[in-house]
């Protein structure tokens, strides 16, 4: 595919999301890293846009509060009915702006289409508790209320699933939703608010002006959601050092935020694993994506027991894997986003051989022009977790570590700042139950037997310590979009206070 007939293609299916923007109007210049060649270009959103996107969207709260919740979910089930219509045209903008495969750009998609079921059966069952109080003939109850505008920021690597766990919940919890998305994926932004406005057409007239909007351009329009006290909360994905400043930022004007930030996650792997299904499960880990998903496993620890089986079948994986543009050829392994991710790796795989790690793989790949950035996936065999080892590294690099005494190796699993997702490969009870336990793994996400990325809608996502502690989608992550009320109602004749306080007058 040359690059005209992948900005052809690319104008083809915003066309058919339904986007009527200009898509050579402006200065932002959108990037396919399948060929390093632009697709489109963008006009921009100043910071003034953004303050008077989030005044519209405060007024839209005054009304979609009122909105039953159950009938704001009839727009979240049109919007999923909606999404099912466009999955493969907005699957392709994934792919054509992150680079994802086929595959995996559907799954983002599905991503979407899931949540959005999700958010439907919880539009009934927006629950609060009824209390048993100490004082006779009282009644008390929590009440959960929508909460006000909620500001999403999201990373280029899932450029829309993120955007959809947040909206979704938002929009049934009665709140209206910002979205800045990355610069580097603006399209499959305006791709899926087009998407969501045929939905909202169907709606009719419940839903008001501005109860969702996207910002496109630079960090000045996140700067401009996380500092409006207007924004009552901030759900922001993307690197540990973005969320350094956005952390603080909204903490300081008493705010909300959920951060989904870094991760460093890591496998184990036991005696006893499965070591065919091992195999797999780490391939699609640490490879998958490109090693860009904040799920990627991106460290492993083997036992000496089996080093010399598992390492060698990796290797062969590793070597085999098919790297290339995945819309032209059904390579598993697309681009990296950009030079800088390039930088990157080469950076870490020289400083692991610093830190007398052996490498293997990671070269950059021929198989696509000099603007796009395609590598081989690399292991890397190292003595120990020094050097990079204990940063993520936004590329496909898997630290391989020798264990000889389990508990030694959950407190070298543990040892690093992410906390997002974690795996063990065993068949042993002992292990297992003790990986899950409060003296295993600290992450969000410990999973057997299953690897670290491709978590499902349904379960909270996120993680602890540098992954931010935000939890998003799945189980009770609503709370997080409502404001709760404790309600004490007095039916009686009499006024008891608590703790049996006397005040006569
Ligand atoms: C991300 O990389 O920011 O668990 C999200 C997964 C996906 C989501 C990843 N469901 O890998």
């Amino acid at each position: 595919m040359s690059t005209n007939s992948l900005a052809s293609t690319t104008r083809a299916t915003m066309e058919a999301c339904g986007v009527t923007a200009s898509l050579d109007a402006g200065s932002l210049t959108v990037v396919s890293p399948l060929t390093g060649e632009a697709v489109a270009s963008l006009a921009t959103h100043s910071a003034d846009d953004a303050k008077a996107m989030i005044r519209t969207a405060k007024q839209a709260f005054r009304q979609w509060r009122l909105v039953p919740a159950p009938r704001r979910g009839e727009l979240v089930r049109l919007f999923g009915e909606e999404l099912r219509k466009s999955k493969e045209d907005l699957g392709r903008m994934v792919s054509i702006e992150a680079g994802k495969s086929p595959s995996e750009g559907l799954g983002e998609v599905q991503e979407m289409i899931d949540i959005c079921d999700f958010a439907v059966g919880l539009s009934r069952q927006l629950y609060g508790l009824t209390i048993a109080t100490e004082r006779p003939g009282h009644r008390m109850m929590e009440t959960w209320h929508p909460l006000g505008v909620v500001g999403i920021i999201t990373a280029f690597n899932f450029p829309c699933a993120p955007w959809a766990w947040n909206s979704a919940l938002a929009l049934v919890c009665g709140d209206p939703v910002i979205w800045k998305p990355s610069e580097k994926t603006p399209l499959t932004a305006l791709a899926c608010q087009a998407v969501l406005e045929r939905a909202l057409a169907r709606f009719g007239e419940d839903a008001p002006e501005g109860l969702s909007q996207v910002l496109v351009g630079g960090p000045e329009l996140g700067e401009a959601l996380v500092t409006s006290e207007a924004v009552a909360l901030i759900s922001a994905t993307g690197s540990t050092r973005m969320g350094r400043i956005v952390g603080p930022k909204v903490a300081e004007r008493f705010g909300r935020s959920i951060l989904e930030l870094g991760g460093n996650n890591a496998g184990i792997v036991c005696p006893s694993a499965d070591l065919d299904m091992t195999l797999r499960a780490v391939a699609f880990g640490a490879m998958g994506t490109a090693g860009q998903r904040c799920t990627t496993t991106r460290r492993l620890f083997v036992h000496e027991s089996i080093y010399d089986q598992i390492v060698p079948a990796l290797k062969k994986a590793y070597a085999s894997v098919s790297v290339g543009n995945p819309l032209e050829t059904n390579a598993l392994v697309g681009p990296l986003i950009d030079k800088a991710a390039f930088d990157g790796m080469v950076e870490a795989l020289n400083e692991a051989k610093e830190a007398g790690g052996t490498v293997h793989g990671g070269e950059r790949q021929d198989v696509g022009p000099d603007t796009a950035y395609y590598v081989k996936p690399a292991i890397v065999e190292m003595p120990s977790q020094t050097g990079p080892v204990t940063r993520e590294t936004f590329a496909p690099i898997l630290y391989v570590m020798k264990y000889s005494d389990f508990d030694e190796a959950i407190e070298q699993h543990n040892d690093v700042g992410g906390g997002l997702s974690s795996s063990i490969f065993t068949t042993d009870l002992r292990e297992m139950e003790t990986f899950l336990s409060a003296r295993g793994s600290d992450c969000g996400i410990a999973n057997v037997n299953i690897g670290t990325s491709g978590a499902e809608i349904g379960g909270a996502f996120g993680g602890e310590k540098e992954t931010g502690g935000g939890r998003e989608s799945g189980s009770d992550a609503w709370r997080a979009y409502m404001r709760r009320a404790t309600n004490t109602i007095n039916y009686s004749r009499e006024l008891p206070l608590a703790q049996g306080v006397s005040f006569d007058i």
